[in-house]
């Protein structure tokens, strides 16, 4: 195991995709967990992917975040390839809005799961929390930020709208 190990890695299928991923990375700097960002394309690179999703548990990584936007598929490969965690990031295209990366997410066949999420930020932002939450589940400090983290999140929800 490598000593410089993140217990996060998050990977998008393109340079195009850290616009909405960064909220992912952001989050968990946030939450101080250690994380790595690659560019992973399961169709341009698909040696690439391979190797990654392979050795992901060796590498020290304990949860996935991935990001993809079109026919969607590294997140699903990622899951085929890996027993960790795979939280999936549907990237808003430009053609379809996103609507294309979500089917191609989410649809996935019995036993082999990918956690998806909304798309866009919404999503990336989101699958950060998920990656805090099961992490949280074995550290107590981490799962102390986490509650502050909530807990600062309610104290800026005004009790009533500001009337223009
Ligand atoms: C997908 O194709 C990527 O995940 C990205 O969302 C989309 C477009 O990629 P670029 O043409 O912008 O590199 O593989």
């Amino acid at each position: 195991m490598n000593s410089q190990r993140a217990d996060v890695a998050i990977v998008m299928g393109s340079q195009s995709d850290w616009e909405t991923m960064r909220h992912a990375a952001e989050t968990l700097e946030a939450l101080e967990i250690s994380h790595e960002a690659r560019i992973v394309s399961a169709h341009r690179t698909p040696d690439r992917l391979y190797a990654f999703a392979r050795g992901a548990r060796a590498e020290g990584f304990r949860v996935i975040i991935a990001g993809a936007g079109g026919a969607a598929h590294l997140p699903g490969m990622v899951a085929a390839l890996t027993p960790l965690p795979v939280f999936g990031v549907p990237v808003q295209s430009h053609a379809l809005s996103g609507q294309d990366s979500l089917l191609s997410i989410v649809q996935m066949p019995a036993g082999v799961p990918v956690g998806t999420l909304a798309i866009g930020r919404a999503g990336a932002v989101n699958a950060a929390l998920l990656a805090a939450a099961v992490l949280a589940l074995s550290d107590t400090a981490l799962a102390g930020r986490l509650d502050a983290w909530r807990a600062a999140q309610a104290e800026r929800v005004a009790e009533r709208p500001e009337k223009a």
